[in-house]
């Protein structure tokens, strides 16, 4: 029998790796995504032919409801968000309807409909917040320093609470920073290899980051969309850091970028006054806009239980990574030149 996975947030970065996934594993893939007066089908341009995508909203309880019971999934996974930390202080009510409230609409929706679908809910590395540990694991106490990091908390709580409460099997990937090529613009890894590309082939001079000094652990996206299903396939749900135990940098982000690109940026000054200079010209700016309120100053993953339980291991290295996002946003703007 074939199975089928609902997938919320479609359109998101996550959600095409996870369908091409799936569709690599031989799912049928009904994909969720809420109506927007532009298409936003652009990551999924090679997938529309062979995944169904389907009209709902996280704050639609009764959409979610019928989608369950049309489809009939087998494994739900809740990658929709408004997932943009920042985005969280200027919309800190949408994002808790959407980001918090939405887990349990959907979880509530799968109880009602079938309590056996097995369920996965994108938990996230931003629940640490003000670290209480190095690394952090499965067992490090929560300080969420964002709206939106709140409103993680609650959606691992409740899928947690389902677990405990209706023996449903509902798993928390908790996972760390992951980019790629897909990555939306405003995060600052993509942000600085579009602007770095750009400023390779003549078409900007400079860019504007904020802090510099905050540190990520950065994986791969395609990686990690993998260990979200070995999860689901677990005889027990549980919870599980996906990370790869390195951390880096903004700063050290964007001299890897520029490297990748061939050219070699030195800092210099301090806080609000630093800049980044290629050949004496200054191609980095700090500005304070891009500052938030409250900053996840460092964060360190401890992915040791996916591995051992999951046989799941990140395989793409930060160099690689950083790579692969400057090579391919090159390849974009040539295009886009053309
Ligand atoms: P994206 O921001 O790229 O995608 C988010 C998705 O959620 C989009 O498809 C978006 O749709 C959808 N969405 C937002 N609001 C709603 C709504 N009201 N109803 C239905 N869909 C909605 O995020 P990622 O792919 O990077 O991340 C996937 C998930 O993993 C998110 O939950 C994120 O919080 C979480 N996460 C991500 C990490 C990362 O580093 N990428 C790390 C840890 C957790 P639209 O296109 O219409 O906006
Ligand atoms: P994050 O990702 O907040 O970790 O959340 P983001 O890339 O936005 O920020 C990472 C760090 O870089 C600093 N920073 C900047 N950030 C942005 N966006 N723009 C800038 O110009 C800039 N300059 C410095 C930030 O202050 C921060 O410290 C991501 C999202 O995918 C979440 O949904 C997910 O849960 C977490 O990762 C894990």
């Amino acid at each position: 029998m074939t199975k089928k996975a609902l997938i919320t947030g479609i359109t998101g970065q996550d959600g095409s790796f996870l369908a091409e996934f799936l569709l690599s594993k031989g799912y049928e893939v009904y994909g969720m995504h809420r109506r927007t007066s532009i298409d936003v089908f652009e990551r999924l341009a090679h997938l529309k032919n062979k995944i169904h995508l389907v009209d709902g909203d996280m704050t639609d309880t009764a959409s979610m409801i019928r989608l369950l019971k049309e489809i009939q999934p087998d494994e739900v996974y809740n990658l929709a968000a408004q997932s943009f930390v920042a985005g969280s202080w200027t919309q800190p009510l949408s994002t808790t309807k959407i980001t918090a409230l939405g887990v349990i609409n959907i979880l509530e929706s799968i109880r009602l409909v079938n309590k056996n679908i097995r369920f996965y809910q994108a938990s996230s590395s931003e629940m640490f917040g003000q670290v209480k540990e190095m690394p952090q694991t499965e067992n490090t106490q929560f300080h969420p320093r964002s709206p939106y990091g709140v409103a993680k908390v609650y959606g691992y709580w409740i899928t947690r609470n389902y677990r405990e409460s209706y023996g449903m099997h509902a798993s928390n990937g908790i996972l760390f920073n992951h980019e790629s090529e897909r990555r939306g613009k405003q995060f600052v890894t993509r942000k600085i290899t579009h602007s770095v590309a750009k400023i390779k082939l003549g078409m900007q001079e400079c860019f504007e980051l904020g802090n510099l000094n905050s540190k990520r652990d950065w994986g791969y996206a395609g990686d990690y969309v993998q260990a979200m299903w070995m999860m689901l396939q677990q005889d027990k749900s549980d919870d599980y850091v996906v990370a790869t135990h390195e951390t880096h940098t903004v700063r050290e982000f964007v001299k890897a970028a520029f490297e990748a690109a061939g050219m070699n940026i030195a800092f210099e000054g301090q806080g609000l006054d630093e800049v980044g200079k290629v050949d004496g010209k200054i191609v980095v700016k700090v500005n304070k806009r891009f500052y938030r309120p409250a900053e996840v100053d460092v964060l360190l993953g401890d992915c040791t239980k996916a591995q051992q339980k999951l046989g799941w291991d990140p395989k793409t290295k930060f160099k690689d990574l950083v790579k692969l996002m400057v090579e391919s946003d090159l390849r974009l703007l040539k295009k886009w030149k053309l």
